[in-house]
């Protein structure tokens, strides 16, 4: 009897130590579109198990490997497909596969018998496929998981899905884009806006113009008591840096075998105060000096644009060149907002081109910059995005409009045929408040709280009834960092409504399920933040949008 009373607590403590229950598929986050429970049984996944992927997924292989490791301990054997020696009891598979694969960016996860098996036809799928497997890991060290056997069809509602981070009013070390990265992938995002350049700094390196960099990436104060409680206050020490060439090819790496793709954003022709500091010959006043700027706003008063000169668009055609050769994406941001015209109507070279060009007004002078630029994007082979105010001209309609004002821009650009990414200020700027509380920490003007996020419909139900929805390519967040001056700051204001737009972008729009969605945010997207030791705001349940 003593005996076998050793043997019960010896099988109890083993049971204890070693296996953990996985996480359940109920609790995947964004919701998948199908999840079909079968109660046959489990693969349990050991430090014995294999990951055995086709050759495609190589990257992919070893971020999984790498990832399971760091949460669970379980550091598993990766083997190329064919070459697996039939070792290994249970398996992960990663297949390439266009026949069961029929949508954009699909995957299938099933789990069954001795095996896992997830299959994709494209690397960023691959991505969520994996993204989904690890969700059913708990997020401790183990020695065994039981996975229950399932099967999920799984493909994304929009095709883009977009993440924004301004790192110009402040800017953050690669290992933070890194980890930004890294949180858009386990949203099943496939989209980074880097937002590279403004009044504030130039902040990527420049080889033909080496000024952008000595002068226009430093500022001559630095904001000071950002979080939480004080109002802010500037100091007079130089703020400022740039990324360089290769610390960019290493992020553009990084992001790719997570299946992000980063759109870089130049913003021409206003928002260039940085530019003409280091360069006056490329304002309206050339002999004039100007400091990078300071303090944030719309630099209406205060000169920010590029005359319309020959060495100006010298300038442009090299710099855009330059920083499309970085990227391999296929679409390049050129900004287009907030162009002040008070300066070309006061400087008689910005007068006589546009009489010489036949152009209407200032706004058409913002046109042909956009024209020019766009050209110059042309021969690099991209496709040209750009803020609303880009449809001020009669632009090609191969651009994609960011509306960022209300949902009236996008419908304004759908109806004239653009392709449009929604990024409404309400609910989507994320540097808005989450809460009205006096106390909370400083953002700007806005109340865009989790639930109005969650429940925000990218399609506008015009645009459903003029069967014009197909220009509504998807949405994306934006994130300026005004009030943002630190890593913590920013996961704070994204944190958790970048979880909320995941699904408004990822699940069926009939699967969305506000309670349920928060029952997943507590018992496993939570976990997950604290898991990354990220801040996250966590007045959520109070602060909702009913909040007067
Ligand atoms: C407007 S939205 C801007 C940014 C500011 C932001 C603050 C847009 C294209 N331009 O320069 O940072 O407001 O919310």
């Amino acid at each position: 009897l003593k005996y076998i009373r050793f043997l019960f607590s010896l099988i109890f403590l083993l049971s204890v130590v070693s296996s953990a229950a996985a996480q359940s598929v109920d609790d995947i986050t964004p919701k998948p579109v199908e999840v079909k429970k079968a109660d046959r049984g489990h693969v349990t996944i050991d430090k014995k198990a294999q990951i055995v992927f086709d050759k495609q997924f190589a990257d992919q292989a070893a971020y999984l490997k790498d990832m399971l490791a760091a949460q669970t301990g379980l550091n598993l054997q990766v083997v190329l497909n064919g070459q697996n020696k039939g070792k290994a009891s249970h398996r992960i598979f990663l297949l390439f596969d266009n026949q069961v694969i029929n949508k954009a960016e699909m995957y299938t996860m099933t789990v069954e018998g001795k095996d896992v098996t997830i299959r994709a036809k494209d690397t960023g799928s691959m991505v969520y496929g994996i993204q989904t497997l690890l969700q059913l890991f708990p997020l401790k060290k183990v020695e065994e998981v039981k996975l229950q056997d399932v099967e999920i069809t799984d493909y994304p509602r929009f095709a883009y899905r977009g993440m924004h981070l301004d790192v110009v009013r402040h800017m953050f070390p690669v290992s933070f884009i890194k980890k930004y990265i890294d949180y858009l992938a386990f949203h099943k995002f496939n989209t980074f806006h880097w937002h590279l350049t403004d009044d504030q700094g130039w902040r990527i390196e420049i080889e033909s113009y080496p000024k952008l960099n000595a002068v226009g990436s430093w500022r001559d104060a630095t904001l000071i008591g950002h979080f939480k409680d004080v109002p802010a206050r500037y100091d007079s020490t130089r703020y400022g840096g740039f990324y360089t060439k290769n610390e960019v090819r290493e992020v553009v790496k990084y992001a790719a075998v997570r299946g992000i793709n980063i759109i870089p954003e130049i913003d021409i022709p206003g928002h260039s105060r940085a530019t003409i500091a280091a360069y006056p010959e490329f304002s309206t006043r050339p002999d004039t000096t100007w400091n990078v700027a300071t303090t944030w706003g719309m630099y209406n008063r205060q000169n920010n644009v590029l005359q319309p000169n020959p060495a100006t668009f010298k300038f442009l055609k090299t710099v855009f060149h330059e920083v499309a050769d970085l990227f391999p994406s296929a679409y390049f941001h050129l900004g287009g907002d907030e162009c002040s015209k008070m300066w070309w109507k006061a400087d008689p070279v910005s007068q006589k081109f546009i009489k010489q060009h036949n152009l209407k007004d200032e706004k058409g002078l913002q046109t042909y910059f956009i024209e020019q630029v766009a050209g110059y994007l042309k021969e690099k082979n991209k496709k040209v995005i750009g803020w609303h105010e880009i449809l001020e001209g009669d632009l090609d309609k191969s651009a994609i409009v960011m509306n960022w004002g209300g949902d009236k821009e996008g419908i304004t650009a759908a109806t004239r045929k653009h392709q449009v990414i929604m990024t409404p200020g309400k609910p989507l700027y994320f540097d808005h408040y989450q809460s009205k509380d006096p106390n909370d920490s400083l953002a700007i003007h806005g109340y865009n709280p989790l639930d109005a996020v969650y429940k925000y419909e990218p399609v506008p139900d015009v645009l459903r009834q003029k069967k014009l929805d197909h220009y509504i390519i998807g949405a994306q967040a934006n994130v300026w960092t005004e009030y943002m001056a630190s890593p913590a700051k920013v996961e704070y204001m994204i944190f958790p409504r970048m979880t909320a737009l995941s699904e408004v972008l990822w699940s069926p729009r009939e699967k969305k399920d506000y309670a349920d969605f928060k029952r997943r945010l507590t018992t496993a997207v939570i976990p997950r933040y604290r898991y990354w030791n990220s801040s996250y705001f966590k007045g959520f349940d109070t602060w909702t949008s009913d909040k007067q």
